[in-house]
């Protein structure tokens, strides 16, 4: 049976075969026949943003939370192109997200019609494949494609360009060729021939290190290989290091659980690094905010490199054993070959690195404070999403997180702007959770528009803004290596708690630490979204901090003495 059916109905049925529920956009000229369109198919619940990047965001946001691939939808030229960022970020963090925009007819593509924009050749390196389509016989099929190949393997975004005329082209419409391979993260096969032999050696290093270490990425939860990784540390009695985007793959609270490396890393964690002689690296792509000098990185270290990416081993560091497949898979497999053993002796060594941390905040309301005042309000039942800079550095640092998946940030990307609308979409994901957007008070001016879209769609995020009057982080840069030359980092910001007024949304502001408990509790327990800002220190700084460039070896630890050059 078929029947007649228009692109724009054609891509919304697509999406709901494809078991799509949520869809983040924002209409325009050439995306308008699907907007006609999608009334009439209720299972699409759609929020419209105030921005077509918090529309990304929100999709990534969506898709880390759930697993699920994130859609989102925007015009052709300027609402195509705002997306960008969004996708850059979800590119750089493995994140499925789905865009579709709409494109000038067919006829106009290549004349500078009014909106046209080669989104095409635009995302083409921020995105794992692209898709204008120019056949409205192939949408069904483009669409189940590009859900799978979002998934698929290592995730990442993909974006669909529809012209308008293909959208108003009706066909004979029968059940699609490809159907979506579904919606849940498929895992990958295991068992290729190299796995074996990656394994044992991988066993036969692990069972003569006398310094061993596990470094977990945003790979373990991805692969949602939490409790393999858990299993193959308490087998070994090997410690554990969470980068960036691994934090919350591993239990904070964790005996073996020793921090984050690179930059901000605490001193123990790189001193670990340096001196360790074997590394397991599961689902991590060794960056340079987490090596710093690679020359220089883990000098004593044989790495074992696991990673669902061939591109990844021996790209950033060199590698005695490289192992390519999913992270539960080759853990598991991982966890069966080693023989159980004990490191005391090197974890007593470590214990040996850790600092009592060099107390260099002096306003009274410390970030730790804030950070445990919210982690008590939800009973450490919440998502945290962060935005970019030193909030997002004190969170990585200071948040005690217990459970899988709760920590939610742009890490390859570092975009400003993310942590908002990205927890709508972690919202939307986990309805019944409690979401935290943490902010400095630079990025929450980025997409604090966003406020709009959780009052109308009834989304209750609760906001925290750190405001130290400073685009805080490169402020810190600039005290260090830039002879305290304050060059346009002073931000000025506006009544936020009048602002959410505006918004009709609850807004606390705190100076006090004695003050924390009420105001967040408040917050917290609000049926809608609320707001909280945190008047803190104006300079204080994330401590210990590499230079950039520099070995791990070689932090800075306090304040320096006389600011200045590095
Ligand atoms: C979109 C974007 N623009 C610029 C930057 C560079 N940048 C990184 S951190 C930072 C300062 C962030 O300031 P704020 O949001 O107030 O947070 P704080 O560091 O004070 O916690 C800037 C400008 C960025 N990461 N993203």
């Amino acid at each position: 049976m078929s029947e007649m059916l228009s692109g724009a109905e054609i891509l919304c049925r697509a999406l709901v075969d494809a078991g799509v529920e949520v869809v983040f956009g924002y209409p325009g000229g050439a995306i308008m026949p699907f907007y006609h369109a999608l009334p009439d198919h209720p299972q699409l619940r759609h929020i419209l943003v105030r921005h077509e990047q918090a529309a990304a965001h929100a999709a990534d946001g969506y898709a880390r939370a759930s697993g699920r691939v994130g859609v989102c939808v925007a015009t052709s030229g300027p609402g195509a192109t705002n997306l960008v960022t969004g996708l850059a970020a979800a590119h750089m963090d493995n994140s499925p997200v789905v865009a579709i925009t709409g494109q000038v007819s067919r006829p106009m593509i290549g004349r500078d019609a009014f909106q046209e924009t080669d989104i095409i050749g635009i995302t083409l390196p921020i995105t794992k494949q692209n898709y204008q389509v120019q056949d409205v016989s192939e949408l069904a099929e483009v669409v189940a494609e590009a859900m799978a190949v979002a998934l698929d393997g290592r995730p990442g975004p993909v974006l669909i360009d529809v012209p308008k005329d293909v959208q108003n082209q009706k066909i004979a419409y029968g059940a699609p060729r490809a159907r979506a391979r579904g919606q849940s993260r498929p895992l990958t096969p295991g068992g290729s021939p190299g796995h074996e032999d990656g394994v044992r050696k991988a066993a036969r290093l692990i069972a003569g290190a006398e310094r061993p270490l596990i470094m977990v990425g945003h790979g373990v939860i991805l692969a949602q290989a939490y409790n393999d990784v858990r299993a193959l540390a308490e087998k070994t009695g090997i410690p554990v290091i969470t980068t960036l985007l691994g934090i919350s793959a591993f239990p904070d609270g964790h005996p073996l659980h020793l921090g984050m490396p690179g930059m901000h890393g605490e001193v123990h964690v790189n001193r670990a690094i340096q001196h360790a002689d074997v590394i397991i690296g599961i689902g991590l792509r060794f960056d340079d905010r987490v090596t710093g000098n690679t020359a220089s990185f883990a000098p004593q270290a044989r790495i074992i490199h696991i990673d669902l990416d061939r591109a990844e081993i021996g790209k950033n560091v060199p590698v005695a054993v490289g192992i390519v497949g999913d992270a539960r898979d080759i853990t598991r497999r991982l966890v069966a070959a080693v023989e159980p053993r004990r490191c005391e002796r090197w974890l007593e060594h470590i214990r040996g690195f850790v600092r009592t941390r060099a107390e260099s905040y002096r306003g009274n309301l410390s970030p730790e404070a804030i950070l445990a005042s919210i982690y008590e309000a939800s009973h450490g039942d919440c998502t945290i999403v962060t935005d970019v800079g030193q909030h997002q550095m004190w969170v990585a640092k200071l948040y005690p997180y217990q459970r899988p998946n709760t920590h939610i940030t742009s890490g390859g990307l570092g975009a400003m702007g993310f942590a908002v609308p990205a927890a709508l979409g972690v919202h939307l994901a986990r309805p019944n959770g409690t979401v935290w957007a943490i902010s400095g008070d630079g990025g929450f001016q980025m997409n604090m528009a966003e406020m709009a879209t959780m009052v109308q769609e009834g989304l209750p995020v609760k906001m925290a803004v750190f405001n130290n009057g400073y685009l805080g982080m490169v402020r810190q840069w600039q005290q260090f290596f830039h002879e305290k030359r304050y060059s346009c980092t002073p931000i000025w910001s506006p009544d936020y708690l009048k602002l959410a007024e505006a918004y009709g949304i609850p807004g606390y502001r705190v100076k006090e630490a004695g003050d924390l408990a009420e105001a967040v509790g408040r917050a917290n327990a609000e049926p809608g979204p609320a707001l909280v800002e945190f008047m803190i220190e104006q300079e204080a700084n994330v401590f210990p901090m590499i230079p950039p460039g520099g070995s791990l070896s070689e932090p800075i630890e306090a304040e320096p003495a006389a600011a200045g050059g590095a």
